[in-house]
């Protein structure tokens, strides 16, 4: 058994031979195990979908939830419990289309999580209606004449929300997608990890090939601390793609602007419920 094979669920997969999701979970698994981090010092929340099944695939503590729901029960998780590694990972349906709220408003709050979006351009669940970052004119059974509005660029809104940590990766360069993982579970606040996931089954534009000729890794001498550079990397999409850590920066994170909160997990603080009683007199 290699090391790697801990986090190995014996649950079969459901997911369809080739998808993009297998080795994503194998850069998931080397990255904690590169990390040191055993399985019950690490949480997933999920939503619905292909990658959301990820949860049963990986053995670590998880909490599956509704269709774009995966990021509050997540920082509810991290302001309880700052001793487990919390990760969310979702498709860019899941985070950028039903749950689009939540992205924008977690961002705001920087809480100490990492988020996994495995970005396969589609609905894969649904069996291949357009999601926010399908491109432009590209027909589904569904959308027969073409999608007929310009994809999100989830890299540019994440930065321009002010995002602590932002990178795009690819399943296609394994190894490069496990140091990646590895720096955003590593960075104090929320990292988002946009991964280029190809759907075999229901995305024929967008596969392992076209991002092949593309794909480029940013450079070692990238400085991801240059703000602008990094809006002006985020623009790049189409005969280059860049991947890698396009920006980040520590900043207070959410648990930070909690005075009541310390290192420890609530559970482990004394309660005392009669200390409320001078307070209740206010109502007699
Ligand atoms: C609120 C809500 N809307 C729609 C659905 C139906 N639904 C389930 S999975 C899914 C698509 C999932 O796509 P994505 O999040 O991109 O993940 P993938 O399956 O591609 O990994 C949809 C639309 C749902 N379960 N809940
Ligand atoms: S439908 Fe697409 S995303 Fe879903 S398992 Fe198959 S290849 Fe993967």
């Amino acid at each position: 058994m290699s090391k790697e094979d801990i986090y190995y669920s014996n649950q079969e997969t459901a997911w369809c031979p080739g998808c993009g999701n297998f080795p994503l979970r194998k850069a998931l698994a080397g990255a904690l195990n590169e990390l040191g981090l055993l399985p019950p010092q690490v949480a997933i929340f999920t939503g619905i979908g292909q990658a959301a099944k990820m949860l049963h695939y990986i053995r670590v503590n998880g909490f599956n939830g509704l269709h774009g729901r995966s990021i509050p029960p997540a920082i509810g998780s991290r302001i309880v419990n700052p001793t487990l590694k919390v990760l969310v990972e979702s498709g860019d349906g899941c985070t950028y289309g039903e749950g689009g709220n939540h992205f924008l408003h977690n961002i705001r709050r920087n809480p100490d999580i990492t988020h996994l979006v495995h970005n396969n351009q589609i609905y894969g669940l649904t069996k291949g209606q357009a999601s926010p970052t399908t491109g432009e004119g590209m027909t589904t059974k569904i959308q027969t004449e073409g999608i007929n509005s310009e994809p999100l660029n989830p890299i540019k809104l994440a930065l321009s929300l002010g995002a602590s940590f932002v990178a795009r990766g690819f399943v296609g360069e394994e190894d490069h997608l496990r140091e990646l993982i590895k720096s955003a579970i590593k960075h104090r606040g929320y990292a988002l990890l946009d991964i280029l996931q190809p759907c075999v089954s229901f995305n024929k534009v967008n596969t392992y090939q076209w991002y092949k000729q593309r794909v480029y890794k940013l450079a070692d001498n990238y400085d991801d601390s240059d703000y602008n550079k990094a809006l002006k990397k985020a623009n790049e999409w189409g005969e280059q793609i860049p991947i890698g850590i396009f920006y980040r920066k520590e900043k207070k994170i959410f648990r930070d602007r909690f005075s009541q909160l310390d290192d420890r997990p609530l559970v482990e603080k004394e309660i005392n419920p009669l200390g409320v009683k001078p307070f209740l007199l206010d109502f007699k």
